[in-house]
């Protein structure tokens, strides 16, 4: 099947059906490439077509690789100014509490959820959630193109960082992806450079944020023969290296690539009691299942959730969580 025949009628209809009012676009707090690179391009494509739009975002936008699309984003809406015929749409949220405080917006308006999150609360009277799809970015392509039009250059370079980010580089891109390769390409038909978005990804980083990763790596703990890796990062750290962000790409990368591993853990230290717990796993483990049973949320492979405690407790309780999955698992 042709993949810009597959969005469905209604969802197109949202936005083919123009209307008087504004288009809210909402995405998640603390922001990542594909829910920026999603807000800004649909926002972009919707003027193109003559509509009205609004991105909003609280933030922050700690991460190097999105921090200078910060301008391009208010985090003020006066909810008074809501006006007959808003619309809203929410990209890259499983919840509507992630959104954080714009989540009000879509208790007042028509809101299109736009999603490929594999856990969640359904919320939002129109939905196209993917779980398939590689990012959001992805979705927003298709739609761009089932309305029978090409994203432009800018759209493009925004829409295939979100694609890469979101894949990791296409490191992530399953047996099968022929269409998702297939749709970069048409991107970088449309004008989007490559080496542009690798740079946009891992270029601009801090020196302070190497020596951190250093320290990441030195202090991984490796449980059952490699198959479980932990590492942790205090307040001190931070403390020391102010400038290093809060990206954890690249320390996922290396340690996913370790002999052995099925499940990778990174707590953090977020206060002297909560800490918060980002898991990856290699294929056989659903860490979005996990995560969610703590609140959290994310994919199979990838999640995060928040834990209360001093930071060893959390470690060795995180410890205690992964030896029971994967015994169960190799059950
Ligand atoms: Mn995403």
């Amino acid at each position: 099947m042709n993949s810009t025949t597959r969005v469905a009628r209604e969802i197109l209809e949202f936005f083919e059906t123009g209307g008087s009012g504004r288009y809210l676009i909402l995405g998640h707090k603390e922001p990542d490439g594909d829910c920026v690179a999603s807000q800004l391009a649909l926002s972009h494509f919707l003027k193109r077509l003559g509509r009205k739009t609004v991105v909003l975002s609280e933030g922050p936008f700690d991460r190097p690789e999105i921090s200078d699309y910060k301008n391009q984003f208010k985090d003020t809406l006066d909810k008074n100014t809501l006006k007959n015929g808003d619309r809203a749409v929410v990209v890259d949220c499983s919840t509507s509490d992630r959104i954080g405080e714009f989540k009000t917006v879509t208790e007042k308006c028509d809101t299109l959820v736009i999603d490929h999150h594999s856990s969640g609360r359904e919320f939002g009277n129109l939905r196209y959630i993917d779980t398939k799809a590689p990012s959001v970015t992805y979705i927003i392509q298709l739609i761009i193109e089932s309305m029978g039009y090409k994203p432009d250059k800018y759209e493009s370079e925004l829409l295939l960082f979100g694609l890469c980010t979101d894949t990791g580089f296409f490191r992530h891109v399953e047996k099968g992806g022929g269409e998702i390769m297939h749709a970069a390409a048409r991107l970088a038909e449309n004008g989007a450079s490559f080496k542009l978005a690798y740079r946009m990804m891992y270029g601009n980083r801090e020196l302070a944020a190497r020596k951190l990763l250093g320290w990441n790596l030195i202090r991984t703990e490796s449980y059952k023969g490699n198959s479980i890796l932990v590492t942790y990062e205090t307040l001190e750290d931070r403390e020391k290296y102010p400038e290093a962000g809060r990206g954890a790409d690249e320390l996922y990368r290396l340690l996913q690539m370790v002999k052995g591993v099925e499940v990778v853990a990174f707590v953090r230290e977020e206060t002297k009691d909560k800490c918060s717990v980002g898991l990856r796993s290699r294929e056989g483990i659903d860490v979005g299942k996990l995560a969610a049973q703590f609140g959290g949320g994310g994919h199979r492979l990838a999640s995060g959730f928040d834990m209360p405690g001093k930071i060893e407790d959390v470690k060795g309780k995180i410890l205690e969580i992964l030896v029971k999955t994967l015994r169960k698992h190799s059950l």
